[in-house]
């Protein structure tokens, strides 16, 4: 299949199709009627570099890699891959390198952070609004969506990331109490009254066709509903929009077939999502 894609920088790409070499063409906008024609050829493979085992943050970035076709490797969890990802963050050469995983390798360009990795996709995985009011606002959404990770991972490491969970269960049990008062209201809420607002048939949290936020909320509920079964049970019905958006995601046939992958990876005790009893709600 070939997918044709212009943004207003003048960039276009043709995909000619999954885990194939790919040409692509660099329209540089000099005017109207004046686009000079670049062609480089090339494999198209992003490398996500993530850590093995474990669904985490880099999950937001591989549903999107998935639901797009896109031709990319998981490059931690091939031979060689850690060692490959850990020389990546300790690089003593010129360049900026980044801080922790997720962070997506596309030709020379290293882009670090859930969100801003999903920003530099968007466009290109056609998983994004058309115009740059969208993009923005897509990206301030998805970082609402960091901002609520970091605080689910904290309430079974509040004190101290290096710690041992059993080193911090007090603590945790208070961080997780409060964050079923008031934090997991507040922020699925919030995504619920912007489902709300955006309503046009179907569910998306932005215009009418699916975005990588859309994605990232379907892992949201997944995480959630693994971390804390009791207290979604209770809450879900308070947020029936976004129970319909996680339901229409897992039925994309992309995602449905990554789903059924053994490229998925399960949620377990090392990860963002964790299934503690005592800090679920009874
Ligand atoms: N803001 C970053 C956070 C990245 C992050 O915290 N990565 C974790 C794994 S999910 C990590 O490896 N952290 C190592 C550390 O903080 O020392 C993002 O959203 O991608």
């Amino acid at each position: 299949m070939v997918a044709i894609r212009d943004w207003s920088n003048g960039l276009s790409a043709i995909y000619v199709g999954r885990r194939q070499r790919c040409l692509r063409l660099f329209l540089l906008a000099c005017g109207p009627n004046e686009a000079r024609i670049q062609e480089e050829s090339g494999v198209m493979t992003y490398e996500l570099y993530y850590w093995d085992g474990i669904p985490g943050r880099g999950e937001f970035v591989r549903l999107a890699l998935e639901q797009a076709g896109a031709d990319y490797i998981d490059v931690a969890r091939n031979d060689g891959g850690m060692a490959r990802m850990m020389a990546m963050m300790k690089n003593k050469t010129a360049g900026v390198t980044p801080l922790a995983p997720p962070f997506l390798k596309d030709g020379e360009l290293v882009v670090s952070h859930a969100a801003n990795i999903l920003l530099y996709l968007g466009n290109r995985l056609r998983l994004a609004p058309e115009d740059e009011a969208g993009w923005v606002t897509a990206h301030g959404l998805q970082l609402s969506i960091t901002d609520f990770v970091a605080e689910i991972h904290d309430t079974h490491h509040p004190i101290g990331v290096s710690l041992y969970y059993e080193d911090q269960k007090d603590e945790a049990l208070r961080r997780a109490e409060n964050f079923h008062e008031e934090r997991l209201p507040k922020f699925l809420g919030y995504f619920e009254k912007q489902l709300v607002k955006n309503r046009q048939g179907q569910v998306h949290v932005l215009g009418d066709t699916l975005t990588y936020v859309d994605l990232s909320l379907f892992h949201l509920v997944e995480g959630l509903r693994y971390a804390f079964p009791s207290t979604m049970t209770a809450a879900e019905p308070n947020y029936p929009l976004l129970v319909v958006l996680n339901a229409q995601v897992r039925e994309l046939p992309r995602i449905k077939a990554y789903l059924d992958s053994d490229r998925r990876l399960a949620f377990n005790e090392k990860g963002i999502f964790r299934y503690y009893p005592e800090l679920d709600r009874s």
